[in-house]
């Protein structure tokens, strides 16, 4: 057929001027090639997926539950799964009363998109701890919201200045919709916000009434014992929307994840996802909700997290010994990141580049503040590579911060 060259911008809608590659996903297309060391995606280690259980599960599903699990299901999910994370979500301490308020998504990326198209209106305020997770900034971006910045500190996300702003912000006559934040092991500092501080959240929420979204893939791997509590455990006016997923504690090739919200929330979400893709793989939500009552997960949970422990020790010991004068990191509690401050001059966008060369990656950190700063700044996840590779790939990356400076 003939082929001729159209003015493709012509036909596109507006919001695709707001969409922007993930940095994560970029990075994947080199950073997983034999002989890169990868500190870039926050991915699991594949040599402790559970293997065997899922062949053993995915036989038993196909033999005595075949003709649901090769169907189409509920958009809301299947109840038998739903029915099982109920269960895990009250064992771990956030009570749920029953299953119509779950959603089961297509990863918790998805209930992320979902969130942003119900909600989000051309200029709504929604607030976001500096830096977050950045595919939550890439899928609220097509709604237009205006981003508010909040900074964090060891306790997590500073709700007196968010206070603060939002004093300022009413005085004006204006709102906030949404804060969205990654409380525990947060995704990319590693900080996990104190209970004191999850219960101003609530009380901003409740006075300057707003919502509040949280996103917990990393609370099953915290390192010490810290007591906190889910915010949406807390939350008696069902202002919270509580988002986990499977990726981290069985598998991300799954796709599934889940939201926890008022009934009155899941009804809108699911009408959302009708149109998005009619429901989640009912095999995989089968296969989730097998691994969950025969006790897959909760065998995973301590395996991985001793792991990822060892992991991040080794990392911080490199650091340490490789990284220059003028450098400063985070010291994870928990989850799968550090994230690193270097001096000012130095750009780690435009120096990714070089470390593509030197075989080492890492997530340059700008995307991860809505504020444009963090330019200087790297995530570096430390749950992907082995044990044996964390220090050559610093040692390469501290070189190549040496050659900067
Ligand atoms: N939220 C946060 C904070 C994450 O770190 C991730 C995965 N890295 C997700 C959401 C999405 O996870 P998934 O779609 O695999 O459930
Ligand atoms: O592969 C992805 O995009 C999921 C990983 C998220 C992350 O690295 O934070």
């Amino acid at each position: 057929m003939e082929s001729r060259n159209i003015n493709l911008s012509k036909f596109l809608a507006r919001r695709t001027q707001f969409m922007r590659a993930s940095e994560i996903r970029e990075l994947l297309k080199w950073a997983t090639e034999p002989g890169v060391i990868s500190f870039g995606g926050g991915m699991p280690d594949p040599r402790y997926f559970p293997y065997n259980d899922i062949r053993e599960i995915t036989d038993y599903i196909i033999r005595e539950k075949g003709d649901k699990a090769f169907q189409y299901t509920k958009t809301e999910g299947v109840d038998e799964l739903k029915e099982e994370i109920l269960k895990f979500m009250t064992k771990r301490g956030t009570k749920v009363d029953n299953i119509n308020q779950i959603l089961v998504t297509s990863g918790s990326q998805q209930a992320l998109e979902i969130l942003g198209r119900i909600f989000m209106d051309p200029g709504d305020l929604v607030v976001v701890e500096l830096p977050t997770y950045l595919a939550a900034i890439q899928a609220f971006r097509v709604y237009e919201p205006i981003f508010i910045g909040i900074p964090m500190d060891d306790n997590g996300m500073r709700t007196d200045i968010l206070e603060e702003k939002l004093k300022k912000i009413y005085s004006e006559g204006k709102s906030v919709k949404l804060v969205y934040t990654v409380p525990t092991c947060q995704n990319p500092a590693g900080i996990t916000m104190s209970n004191d501080r999850r219960k101003h959240l609530l009380e901003l929420a409740s006075k300057y009434d707003f919502l509040i979204i949280e996103d917990d893939p990393y609370s099953y791997f915290l390192f010490k014992k810290i007591d906190f509590r889910s915010i949406k455990s807390m939350d008696t006016e069902g202002r919270v929307i509580y988002l986990s997923t499977f990726s981290k504690i069985l598998i991300p090739g799954l796709r599934l994840g889940w939201s926890v919200a008022s009934e009155e929330i899941i009804t809108k979400m699911a009408l959302a996802k009708q149109a998005i893709d009619l429901c989640s793989p009912a095999f995989c939500q089968y296969i989730a909700a097998e691994a969950l009552k025969r006790g897959v997960v909760d065998k995973q949970i301590p395996i991985i997290k001793k792991v990822y422990k060892n992991k991040r020790d080794l990392m911080l010991e490199a650091l340490e010994k490789y990284f220059p004068e003028g450098c400063r990191w985070t010291r994870p509690v928990g989850g799968m990141f550090i994230f690193a401050y270097l001096p000012e001059k130095i750009d780690t966008s435009l120096m990714l580049e070089k470390a593509k060369q030197k075989k080492v990656a890492y997530v340059p950190g700008r995307s991860f503040f809505v504020d444009g700063s963090g330019w200087n700044t790297m995530r570096l996840n430390f749950t992907f590579v082995n044990e044996e590779e964390i220090e050559e790939g610093i040692r390469r990356l501290a070189e190549l911060i040496k050659e900067e400076l």
